[in-house]
């Protein structure tokens, strides 16, 4: 939290074209890895800018983007200690810390979009977000990520046979190392702004990620095989860090969780635009898309992963009852 000299504020406060930011009382820094105009990033601007209608100019939110104040891993440490106040990220970096995160990154556990909306916007949503309590952090809010596909430098990959011995970069979870490794690939784990320089230099073969992301970070002018297999559908979550929220009263605190709640329209309306603009995007950059594939054996391969992660009683009844939400 920067609290702004009272001077300032009055003279800033005085200039009718003065930015809402420069006017609030109390700026809340958020991390963010994207760049400006991601969708995420618009959503968290537009939970901040609820924020400070609600609270009249008290708090506004600043966004710091294009990993600014760090990789995702280092920024959730940071937010736990307080040092940021909200830090917007993939539940994917939460699977080794929060372990109820891992059920909602199980590759293919949701059968559609709608699906994950009517788990996420229900629940066993809350109930996610609720675990985050445990662990010096307040779960606000799910993001719309879309499915994640596996992309490569070297070749076209139309089965698992093709991803054989491929070196792909994982994000930082135990859960995709396995998944990696289950449909025959060398999973690598590294922090997202490594993966551009590796797989150039060959570090790497590939990684997986979203249309959007293999767009923004330019990881398509390095890797132009993308294959369309859709194995992971990873949420984002919006959190916030429990010492910056017991600084706030009952009314704000629940100004926070409104505002962050109603941004999720605003955040999932720009995603469906982005997806389809990276898609064209990268299309017409000359990625070749791989769309003929069979996912079956793909699904089949998984299974010794939900075999591996889903063991207690806890973990059993939610995949059930993610499976059951219709
Ligand atoms: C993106 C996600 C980021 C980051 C990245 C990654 O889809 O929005 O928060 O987790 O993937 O692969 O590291």
């Amino acid at each position: 939290m920067i609290h702004t000299k009272t001077f300032i504020a009055t003279l800033v406060a005085g200039f009718a074209l003065a930015s809402a930011s420069q006017a609030c009382e109390v700026t809340l820094r958020s991390a963010e890895t994207h760049p400006d105009g991601y969708p995420t990033v618009v959503g968290v601007k537009a939970m901040g800018k609820m924020l400070e209608q609600k609270t009249n100019g008290k708090y506004c939110v600043e966004v710091f983007h294009s990993a600014q104040l760090g990789e995702e891993k280092d920024t959730i440490e940071q937010t736990q200690f307080g040092v940021i106040d909200l830090d917007r990220v993939s539940l994917g970096p939460f699977n080794n810390i929060i372990e109820v995160t891992q059920i909602p990154s199980l590759p293919y556990i949701f059968r559609s979009v709608d699906h994950m909306h009517k788990v996420l916007d229900g629940p066993i949503g809350q109930e996610i977000l609720a675990e985050f309590a445990n662990h010096d952090l307040i779960g606000l809010a799910f993001y719309d990520a879309g499915s994640r596909s596996f992309y490569n430098s070297q070749k076209p990959i139309k089965s698992m046979d093709d991803l054989k011995g491929m070196k792909i970069r994982v994000m930082q979870s135990d859960v995709f190392v396995d998944m990696v490794n289950a449909v025959g690939g060398n999973a690598t784990p590294m922090p997202y702004g490594e993966v551009y320089s590796s797989i150039q230099t060959g570090v790497i073969d590939g990684a997986e990620n979203n249309w959007p992301s293999y767009d923004t970070s330019g990881h398509f002018e390095v890797a132009k095989y993308y294959t369309l297999d859709q194995h992971l559908m990873v949420p984002e979550v919006l959190v916030m860090s429990k010492k910056t929220w017991e600084k706030l009263s009952a009314d704000e605190q629940k100004a926070v969780m409104e505002s962050a709640k109603a941004s999720v329209a605003a955040q999932r309306a720009s995603w469906a635009a982005k997806e389809k603009v990276s898609e064209d995007k990268v299309r017409a950059a000359g990625s070749q898309i791989i769309t003929d594939i069979d996912k079956g054996p793909f699904i089949e391969a998984m299974k010794p992963v939900y075999a591996k992660y889903v063991k207690s009683p806890k973990l059993k009844s939610l995949v059930e009852r993610i499976q059951a939400t219709k």
